[in-house]
């Protein structure tokens, strides 16, 4: 189905008056800022007919929906996006070249939506952009955050922290939606009355404080098909003073308290990836957001039914890691509390409507919350909690009776504290893992006990990305490129790129697929020298690690492998060496000490060797700040090769291997996550796979026996690039700079294990597998075909075909179908 037609003219006169509404300015007097916004509320009137008549559509069809619950959405921008689904990219593009505009510059005005951290939140907008465009029913619930993800400031070296106040300008797409605004019910204490001619006992919530919930709706623009699905995510008022009880009426005080609560809870994003802050506020921000979207859906599906008891027939919630389960509560004290059923009815429902996707198993990024906290915050919801565990508990005697080791390790409260993934598993009808292996690493290691007991529960469901964003707006080249030999049909099902298989030994096209990467090369080139101010080759191996900053990601092994690399081409400066551009990119959370000394190691490294004019431009090392969806787009197309390094068995899946994989990038990487599958598809003589497998580094983990300091003793290029971190040779105003590094390798003085991510133990199949890049590489032929079948191979990895599992294996949606008149 295609959408209306595109009146250029008619867009024209919009933006004009758009500029003149907004800003009473002629389009010549505007800033691009200022364009930027009339050129995005005039692609939003392209959308509002689609949203309305998708509504519409699935009011009268009473389709079940997705309610995809999370902290977080990592949306990057919106208009560029929207253009590309609506498919009127090309001709807004000519719209505003006719009248003097440049697409990319307008579209560069646009703050990054950066609701969310890394994986997890980019996931969910994928996500979001592929139950659109397959025509699925779907709500995106979270919270619209004041401050998004930090922007990144490299100063000295090190990062710097800045606000990011993505609403200062306005945010055309989104619609405020008082008339849905839901209140939300913090602390107090919690009232028994038993009604005797019920026979019941009814709890009330009394002595709280609350704040107003305020959705704010975002369009979610599918692919080419009319479909409007929508984001909603809440903001935080102030209950206004003519609200609050009438006992309260006057109480200036209260007043005041209420407003700051709600300012605060919606204030920042929590910018930790893969680690649990245990903070109050963040346990604010859970229930805030939850308890406004679980009454919403049942203020929602009460419209049109009266029959509370089969509320999942018409609505599912996914829980997006542990940060959005207090929903399994909340629904219940709705059901319970406010709907009057029973405690099995009200299991019952509940248990068919919540589903779990687990994404890591770092054990500090595992939710517990201490219960003194817990029941502070949310009486009733922690009374709930202590009865489902209570039943839970039992259920576990029952099936091991005496075992006293199972209710340890399985009970939902426990040693004081809430254990949110055991709350989860315990009232899903659905626990997934984001990989195979990822899966099979939680069903026989980190949630063994729950598999055991429950195995119809686990189900694996392997990451995808959306083509939409990452080859058709990011790459425009090659997307052009691929089209012209295959069709387009790819842009809705991407295994069609399997086809350029036939492709893969053709000179010409070879010759044309690596042009198109120069290109994109030289695009990248640009952006770092404008950036950064340093001068690459674009001729050079473009060797890209972007993601956030983690031990585990290990960017240290990459880095530690340059210094290498430098030493030997300052040994030997007659050997022949292919020039080589490592790229980095990643945020380190603003706690995380490390992480930041890693970064300031990176720029260190950076600045010996850029510097050097020794080494004849042989190697360069770039650290691009701020690294983020909209950038990213840009650095995935321009790769040569993907760094996915981690720790075996760390890293649940990764989403950034895919892009590069689509983009044309093989694999540098251990067989971690969704490398594996990569691997799968295209080969494991078209990566350079290297490094302790899964198995082994568990087996080290459980069993112990690695010495690092054994590799130390007995290898001197590895010695020699470690005694670098201490002698001054990266930090010569002060050697001890980069000691923390160097003892958290070898003698850690903490109680951590030495060398906990195994860098020195892979520290030399790394350097064998780049080796092998560098070869593979000399090779034109044998490098186009490879990156040419990284491509073709990538097909599994589309958001379209995870979405499609979810919704055949554990969502069970009907398709839907919109006409615009
Ligand atoms: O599933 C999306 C993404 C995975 O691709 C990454 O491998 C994984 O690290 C990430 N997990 C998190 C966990 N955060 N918490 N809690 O971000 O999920």
């Amino acid at each position: 189905m295609t959408a209306k037609k595109f009146n250029k003219k008619e867009f024209i006169r919009e933006v004009k008056a758009n500029v003149k509404a907004l800003y009473r300015k002629n389009l010549e007097e505007a800033t691009q800022q200022q364009i930027f916004q009339a050129v995005s509320y005039a692609v939003k009137d392209e959308i509002i007919e689609n949203w309305l008549a998708t509504q519409e559509q699935y009011e009268k069809d009473d389709p079940k929906y997705v309610y995809y619950m999370s902290m977080e959405f990592l949306m990057g921008r919106a208009l560029g996006n929207n253009m590309i689904n609506l498919t009127i990219y090309d001709e807004v593009k000519e719209a505003l070249e006719e009248i003097g505009l440049d697409i990319n510059v307008i579209e560069d005005q646009e703050p990054d939506a950066a609701l969310g951290n890394g994986g997890l939140g980019r996931l969910a907008a994928c996500f979001l952009d592929s139950l659109a465009t397959l025509g699925y029913p779907a709500y995106g619930c979270g919270i619209r955050y004041r401050y998004g993800m930090f922007k990144q400031k490299i100063e000295d070296g090190y990062q710097v922290e800045v606000p990011d106040n993505w609403l200062k300008d306005g945010n055309p797409f989104e619609l405020r939606r008082p008339e849905y605004a839901k209140e939300v019910k913090f602390g107090g204490y919690v009232r028994v009355e038993y009604d005797e001619k019920t026979g019941r006992n009814y709890y009330k919530q009394e002595g709280y404080q609350s704040v107003r919930a305020v959705p704010y709706d975002f369009p979610i623009v599918g692919y080419n098909n009319n479909i409007v699905n929508t984001l909603r995510i809440w903001d935080a008022e102030a209950i206004s003073e003519f609200q609050l009880d009438s006992f309260d009426k006057g109480d200036y005080r209260k007043a005041v308290e209420q407003e700051n609560l709600a300012r605060n809870i919606v204030e920042v994003l929590y910018p930790n990836d893969n680690h649990y802050a245990g903070k109050e506020l963040r346990l604010k921000q859970q229930y805030f957001f939850i308890s406004a979207s679980v009454q919403e859906a049942i203020a929602k599906y009460k419209k049109n039914h009266d029959d509370i008891r089969k509320f999942y027939e018409k609505a599912t919630f996914q829980l997006n890691d542990t940060h959005p389960t207090v929903a399994v509560a909340e629904l219940m004290r709705i059901l319970l509390d406010e709907e009057g059923l029973t405690w099995d009815e009200a299991w019952e429902v509940t248990s068919k409507t919540c589903a779990y996707t687990n994404h890591t198993i770092m054990a500090e990024a595992l939710e517990k919350w201490p219960i003194e906290l817990f029941s502070r915050l949310l009486p009733r919801v922690y009374q709930i909690i202590e009865e489902i565990n209570r039943r839970f508990v039992a259920q576990i005697e029952a099936k091991y009776p005496g075992d006293f080791e199972k209710v340890r390790k399985m009970a939902i409260i426990f040693d004081g504290q809430v254990k949110m993934a055991h709350l989860a598993i315990a009232a899903g009808y659905s626990v997934n893992g984001v990989a195979q292996l990822h899966t099979e690493i939680l069903k026989h290691q980190e949630l063994k006990d729950f598999y055991e007991m429950m195995p119809e529960k686990f189900n694996n469901k392997t990451n995808g990305i959306t083509q939409r964003r990452f080859l058709l707006h990011g790459n425009p080249l090659l997307a052009s490129w691929i089209t012209e030999h295959i069709g387009d049909e790819w842009i809705t099902d991407l295994p069609q790129l399997s086809k350029l298989k036939v492709y893969v030994d053709d000179p010409k096209a070879q010759q044309e697929f690596m042009n198109i990467k120069y290109q994109n090369k030289v695009r990248l080139a640009k952006y770092i020298q404008e950036h950064n101010g340093i001068e690459v080759d674009p001729r050079s191996i473009f060797d890209v690690q972007v993601k956030r900053l983690h031990e585990y990601k290990r960017q240290l092994l990459n880095i530690l492998h340059v210094m290498y690399l430098y030493n030997q081409i300052k040994d030997h400066p007659e050997m022949d060496f292919y020039p080589r551009t490592f790229i980095f990119g990643a945020k380190a959370a603003a706690g995380y000490r490390r992480a930041k000394l890693t970064i300031k190691l990176i720029n260190s490294v950076a600045d010996v060797i850029n510097n050097d004019a020794s080494i004849k431009n042989k190697l360069k090392v770039v650290f691009i700040e701020d690294y983020r969806v909209s950038n990213a787009e840009w650095i995935f197309a321009a790769a040569d090769v993907s760094e996915q390094i981690s720790t075996a068995s760390k890293e649940a899946s990764g989403t950034g291997n895919m892009k590069f994989m689509l983009n044309g990038a093989p694999t540098l990487g251990t067989m971690d996550g969704a490398n594996v599958e990569i691997v799968e598809e295209v080969g494991k003589e078209n990566a350079f796979i290297f490094g302790l497998t899964a198995d082994e580094v568990i087996n080290y983990e459980q069993n112990g026996g690695y010495h690092p300091e054994n590799i130390f003793n007995s290898d001197q290029d590895i010695r020699r690039v470690l005694m670098q971190l201490i002698n001054g040779e990266y930090a010569p105003d002060d050697p001890e700079r980069f000691r923390e590094i160097y003892d958290s390798l070898l003698n850690t003085k903490s109680s951590d294990r030495a060398d906990t991510y195994f860098i020195l133990a892979d520290f030399r199949s790394y350097a064998d597998a780049q080796k092998r890049v560098e070869e593979a590489y000399r090779d034109e032929a044998g490098w186009a075909k490879m990156a040419m079948l990284n491509t073709a191979c990538s097909g599994k990895f589309t958001s379209d075909r995870t979405i499609q599992q979810y919704v055949d294996e554990i969502w069970h949606l009907q398709k839907e179908t919109v006409k615009v008149k």
